[in-house]
């Protein structure tokens, strides 16, 4: 006990001491702090499409991605029917008209062209996959955010088997 003021005054000399230290210190630790932040790497999407069993339609007719990142769309044909051939044709827009153009074009493009004709309207597509079968394609998504419709060529299918990419 005898000790103890001494050693208070000791204390509360350390104190001053480091208090006046620490101001010069202080814009140090605050860079350490900024250090390591917003450093997230941009990793593509993976997003997998079923039809609806067998009928010429999607099981996931909206799908949500992020503007200008990587998209890969999986295309998972899990119908039984033989006909039930199905392919993802993403357009440049979410207009009936281009869907209908590119669907009719289709037609004229046959087999030969996988059912997938020249037009600038097209973003990305995947190949044709049988039942059973699953095909992909990765494109980036579109820099300006909004809905662009995807569509089955397969001939007969676009008018109902379609859905919505919507980028954000
Ligand atoms: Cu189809």
């Amino acid at each position: 006990m005898k000790f103890f003021p001494y050693s208070a005054l000791i204390l509360a000399f350390a104190f001053a001491f480091a208090a006046c230290g620490g101001s010069e210190q202080a814009p140090e630790s605050e860079m350490e702090m900024e250090v390591g932040a917003e450093e997230t790497e941009i990793t593509g999407v993976s997003i997998t499409i079923q039809p609806d069993g067998d009928n010429m339609m999607y099981a996931e007719e909206t799908i949500t991605v992020t503007a200008g990142t990587e998209v890969t769309l999986v295309l998972e044909n899990t119908a039984t029917a033989p006909v039930m051939i199905h392919n993802i044709v993403v357009l440049n827009s979410d207009s009936d008209e281009e869907a209908t153009r590119v669907g009719m074009a289709a037609l004229a493009a046959g087999e030969a062209m996988d059912y997938v004709p020249e037009d600038d309207a097209i973003l990305a597509y995947t190949p044709m996959a049988n039942p059973g079968e699953t095909v992909e394609v990765t494109f980036t998504a579109p820099s300006e955010p909004g809905n662009y419709r995807f569509i089955c060529t397969y001939p007969g299918h676009f008018a109902t088997m379609q859905g919505v990419l919507v980028v954000q």
